[in-house]
């Protein structure tokens, strides 16, 4: 009976083993055909480009289908590295005009076969939103990741060439599921030994991998290093002896990687070096090096992520430095823009330089990593606050002129078009930190690739192949999915408010944060304004006038307090505490439902998941569990932080009807989290 019993266990222990899982296959748990299916099968390609054999590759070992025909027609040259497939589940024929496109094309068949989508009529043509959809990792040459919570660097930089972790591979191959064509593999705080002789050969090393699935590499690099690693006087964009060292360093890059992408430039931004440093422009310094990067058919990403403390409203500055300098940019200089004027906040209204540049190129920069939305500890999915920007209405052209139209080539035909997001993965396991983390990284692929699809839609894909493909599954954790990022914006920072956040590391509520001697533009009271009458950010034509950098259309609806959307209320209009809001609330009592929603929500959030503890395996369930419990903490101390502190200004109760804090202000302003983050 023992021995039964024993034998029992050991089974049922084997069993769950096997189906232990810990996020590490990412949405790519495709099982591989069995050997004897695997021999009637014809998978074929015609070309011999290691891109296409790895189309060829992927489909031989998952694909349960009996024929497919992959083929490059040079002829097709509108699909851009898009595919068309037509056919049914046995003979199928996959057309593309570049290798990755049949690449492409596999995943895509893969993710039908996966989310049990029927594979019978097919005819499918896809062509991507974007030329060019790019990560932008911010990781540090000493493999800190600055604003990473997923661990350390993914490049083991000491290890490279000669060594390649397994991981180099399996994170192209996810990028390549999801169209991401392009990475910039180092922090925009770019340190100038990345482009020393030795590391261009390490890169080589990661390069060579990616190149089998379409990726280009990239760099960030500082403008100072003609003069740091060249010893040149200085590093003024109009120096020809510092001309002269850039165009030989580009020279050196396409000697070890002729497929190089090209630069990204942080200028003149947090202390970054520039042109400016040397009374030349934005263009001036962009200009040098895309002249010099031209030949090699390669690209000038400038980010417009710039502000001092000297302006007014920091909301204002991107517009002002750049749009003066519309039309002085080379071809192949994109300005690469934050999705909102300020610094990837839970909600901001679009950047108004979307639009305003006439005659620049220009992409938007997006943030996977949770730098303001609680880190990898806060569930949070993404893909609405993307798609938020994306479908924004800039009217700059007219009614139409969405943020996706500006910078896709609709509306302002462009060489190349491209969107970037700066990455959340790390050499954790599971790769982001949250097993929920994983769905940002593949809905911004997904949307990159295409900016139409919907995010209820990116998240039952993502949840079929991640987790499981029972309907009511993934009824339940999409809607938590897509409550979620609402959610946080109710818990942190709702009505438009923005950037109240502690100092440096910015988890956690600190909206009385005062650090001496620290800039103004760094502190939570430059962006709430409280005080005894109202609170909110004046930048009407009253305030800041902020608004009149955005289309008359926009500038007429959120520069009018009775127009302007709930969301957008307090980022555009300083508002007494007794306003009556849309609701009938005051603004006071609608700001504490507004918190106490965001917590009940955290709330709801943890009931949906605890429900599913039988279909999911046991490792991630516990571990999103646990998640959950910090971030349904970490609501409550946001709501009572702010709501607290800013009652101490509103002097109102707080509607007798809602929770209770369970806090002290003063004992939450003694709290001191030991994070600094890695510049
Ligand atoms: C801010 C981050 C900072 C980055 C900066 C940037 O706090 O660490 O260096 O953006 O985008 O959000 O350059």
């Amino acid at each position: 009976m023992m021995k039964i019993r024993l034998l029992l266990l050991f089974f049922i222990f084997s069993f769950s083993c096997l189906y232990a899982e810990d996020g590490s296959k990412l949405w790519l748990r495709y099982t591989p055909v069995s050997k004897e299916m695997a021999k009637n099968r014809s998978i074929t390609a015609d070309a011999k480009n290691p891109v296409a054999v790895q189309a060829q590759h992927e489909l031989a070992t998952f694909w349960k289908g009996q024929s497919i025909d992959l083929k490059l027609d040079k002829k097709l040259t509108h699909l851009k590295d898009g595919f068309k497939i037509t056919g049914h589940r046995d003979r199928i024929k996959v057309t593309a005009h570049e290798p990755a496109g049949l690449l492409y094309a596999a995943y895509h068949l893969l993710q039908l076969q996966e989310t049990d989508q029927q594979v019978l009529n097919l005819n499918v043509e896809e062509i991507p939103s974007f030329n060019i959809r790019m990560l932008n990792h911010w990781d540090n040459l000493d493999r800190t990741v600055e604003r990473g919570y997923a661990g350390y660097s993914l490049w083991q930089w000491d290890d490279l060439p000669g060594q390649l972790s397994p991981r180099y591979e399996a994170y192209a191959r996810a990028n390549a599921s999801i169209g991401i064509n392009a990475t910039v593999i180092n922090n925009v705080n770019a340190s100038p030994q990345i482009l020393s002789s030795e590391y261009l050969l390490k890169l080589k090393g990661l390069s060579d991998v990616f190149r089998r699935y379409g990726i280009k590499v990239y760099l960030s690099v500082n403008f100072s290093s003609p003069k740091i690693l060249g010893g040149t006087s200085d590093s003024d964009p109009l120096n020809p002896q510092v001309i002269l060292w850039w165009k030989n360093k580009v020279k050196e890059i396409y000697s070890v990687i002729p497929d190089f992408g090209g630069f990204l430039v942080k200028a003149n931004s947090e202390g970054q070096p520039g042109p400016q440093d040397y009374g030349r422009t934005h263009a001036e310094g962009a200009n040098m090096l895309a002249a010099i990067l031209k030949p090699y058919q390669a690209l000038v990403m400038w980010r417009a992520f710039v502000y001092n403390p000297s302006t007014e409203d920091r909301a204002k500055q991107a517009y002002q430095e750049f749009v003066p300098l519309d039309g002085q940019f080379s071809d192949n200089v994109i300005i690469q823009i934050k999705n909102g004027p300020i610094d990837f906040q839970p909600r901001e209204p679009f950047n108004p330089l979307f639009g305003a540049l006439k005659k620049s190129h220009e992409m938007v920069e997006f943030q996977i990593t949770q730098e303001y939305l609680g880190f990898s500890n806060h569930l949070v999915y993404l893909a609405p606050l993307f798609q938020e920007t994306l479908d924004h209405d800039t009217y700059a052209d007219g009614k139409g002129s969405t943020v996706a139209r500006f910078t896709d080539g609709t509306l302002r035909p462009a060489r190349k078009t491209a969107i970037a997001a700066v990455a959340n993965i790390g050499d954790d396991t599971n790769w982001t930190g949250h097993h929920f983390a994983q769905a940002n990284w593949y809905a911004y692929g997904r949307l990159a690739w295409n900016h139409q699809l919907a995010s209820e839609q990116i998240a039952e894909e993502w949840i079929a192949m991640t987790f499981s493909k029972d309907k009511q599954f993934i009824a339940a954790v999409k809607e938590m999915m897509m409550t979620s990022r609402e959610a946080a914006v109710n818990y942190m920072m709702p009505l438009g408010l923005h950037h109240i956040f502690a100092f440096d590391h910015h988890y956690g509520p600190e909206p009385w944060g005062d650090q001496k001697g620290g800039r103004p533009d760094w502190m939570p009271w430059y962006y709430h304004q409280a005080d005894t009458i109202g609170v909110g950010f004046d930048r009407t034509a009253r305030g800041s006038n902020a608004i009149s950098q955005y289309s008359p259309h926009v500038a007429n609806i959120y520069g009018d307090i009775l127009l302007c959307p709930d969301q957008y209320l307090l980022w555009f209009h300083h508002v007494p505490w007794h306003y009556t809001m849309k609701s009938g609330l005051s603004l006071w009592d609608e700001l504490c439902y507004q918190y106490d929603l965001g917590v009940k929500q955290v709330r709801d959030m943890q009931k949906v998941w605890d429900r599913l503890e039988n279909q999911v395996d046991q490792q991630r369930f516990a571990e999103v569990q646990s998640k959950l419990k910090i971030q349904a903490k970490d609501a409550v101390w946001w709501k009572d932080a702010c709501l607290l502190y800013f009652q101490t200004y509103s002097k109102r109760p707080i509607p007798y009807d809602i929770e209770r804090p369970v806090h002290e202000l003063e004992d939450l302003k003694k709290i001191k989290l030991n994070m600094k983050h890695h510049n």
